[in-house]
């Protein structure tokens, strides 16, 4: 049986060592986290995803996938470890060069390698290929193969996205790419574009780099309606009927591992000043100043107010706080002295604190809605009401019914 060696047990790494065991692989998982390793050799998963847990309990007690911090000889080894922002905004590649260092001196001829760590263009060959090739005395592409392939699955929906999301593919050379489909063919139904390491690894970037100038573009769109006293969210509804338009929403910010951080990536080494990429990534973290500052203007007559921030993560229906909004938001209430508590339970721990509902709403002077959780649907805006001093509800995400908090007597605000 092929044995594959996956490097990072985070969301992306997990459900691909547990997909790849439950199909025909023995899958060896390695983080360098000890309560992650930890939690999983007790056999539950440190991620909250939809049938991860069934999934891993099934591969898990069948053996199929074992976990350590120790890398084991494989035909086949995945990196899907952390690539985060470093300082002034450059890709921090540590976590991709320790991985390497541990698998490089098991890589032996026919072996793949594959990259699947959102990664600066270049990376897959310069920073894999040559300290392997440098160590081993190999040469990628002609002894062992190297590939590039990143993920596309949304939080929340991770399981049925692995299996049913095309994907991109770079190959050293074409024969690694192909065998890299042919691994991940082995539990995905779609379909694979295959193409050079370099195009494969700005494809990703592209990808998530659009979508931030297009959040940056509906976040501007916003103020504009604004000051022409109009709703964003007619504009955008409406707007979006044309065959070819698809704004996308205005919000408190963007967080996230993804969004923030790619954009930087692409510009890295592009050579370009004065771009609308970077533009549009201060568009996006001014939001957060944004609501503060709408949040001010509502509480302006209010003497030593305090506010009840609903939600912590970094979007809806996800436990993960990284890069949130909430959180930028939080520093600067801490700095300006603003009394503000947090309440969240969805997120899976919070740097600023959670409180349970009526802790967080009790006396409280606004209700800042900044994650469209579900569960805030429920919400018994009756009882908050009697619970807080001063009924005012900023919601920016149109996630809300003016109507409903007004039967309630809400002064309802939007962004
Ligand atoms: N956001 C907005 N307005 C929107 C959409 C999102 O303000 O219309 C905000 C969200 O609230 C959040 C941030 O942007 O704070 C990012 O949310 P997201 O859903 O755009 O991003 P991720 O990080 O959950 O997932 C993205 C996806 N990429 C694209 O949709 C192009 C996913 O497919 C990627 O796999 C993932 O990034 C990643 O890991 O790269």
């Amino acid at each position: 049986m092929k044995t594959v060696c996956v490097m990072g047990l985070g969301y992306i790494g997990l459900p691909t060592a547990c997909m790849l065991a439950s199909n025909g692989y023995r899958v060896h998982g390695v983080d360098v986290n000890k309560d992650i390793i930890n939690k999983l050799n007790s056999g539950i998963p440190h991620i909250e995803e939809p049938e991860l847990e069934g999934l891993f309990s099934k591969v898990f007690s069948k053996e199929r996938l074992e976990i350590s911090n120790k890398v084991k000889k494989a035909d086949v080894y995945i990196i899907s470890v952390p690539t985060p922002l470093g300082n002034k905004n450059m890709s921090e590649l540590k976590y991709v060069e320790n991985a390497v260092d541990m698998i490089k001196e098991h890589i032996c001829r026919d072996n793949l390698v594959i990259l699947e760590s959102t990664s600066p263009p270049g990376t897959t060959e310069n920073l894999v290929g040559k300290k392997i090739d440098q160590y081993s005395g190999l040469a990628a592409g002609e002894d062992y193969f190297l590939a590039f392939c990143p993920e596309r699955v949304l939080p929340g929906r991770l399981i049925y996205e692995l299996v049913n999301n095309d994907r991109v593919i770079g190959g050293i050379n074409p024969e690694s790419a192909e065998k890299a489909m042919d691994l991940y063919k082995s539990f995905s139904k779609a379909s694979f574009y295959l193409t050079d390491l370099k195009t494969a690894e700005i494809v990703k970037l592209a990808e998530n780099t659009y979508r931030d100038v297009n959040i940056a573009f509906s976040n501007e769109l916003s103020k504009i309606c604004k000051n022409q006293g109009i709703s964003i969210w007619d504009v955008i509804e409406v707007a979006n009927k044309h065959p070819r338009v698809n704004i996308l929403n205005p919000g408190p910010g963007v967080g996230g591992h993804c969004i923030p951080i790619d954009p930087w990536f692409i510009l890295e080494g592009g050579g370009l000043k004065d771009t609308l990429i970077e533009k549009s990534r201060r568009v996006n973290d001014a939001m957060p100043e944004k609501v503060f500052e709408a949040a001010m203007d509502i509480l302006k007559d209010i003497k030593d107010p305090k506010i009840t921030v609903l939600g912590a993560s970094y979007k809806e229906n996800v436990d993960d706080t990284r890069e949130s909004p909430t959180g930028a938001l939080m520093e600067i209430l801490k700095i300006k002295g603003i009394h503000a508590s947090v309440h969240d339970p969805v997120a899976g721990g919070f740097k600023y604190g959670l409180e349970d509902l009526e802790t967080a709403v009790k006396k409280s002077d606004l209700l800042l809605l900044m994650v469209g959780h579900n569960i805030f649907k429920e919400l018994d805006f009756g009882n908050i009401a009697r619970l807080m001093n001063n009924r005012n509800m900023l919601d920016t995400r149109n996630f809300f019914h003016k109507k409903e908090l007004e039967k309630y007597s809400f002064k309802y605000f939007q962004l």
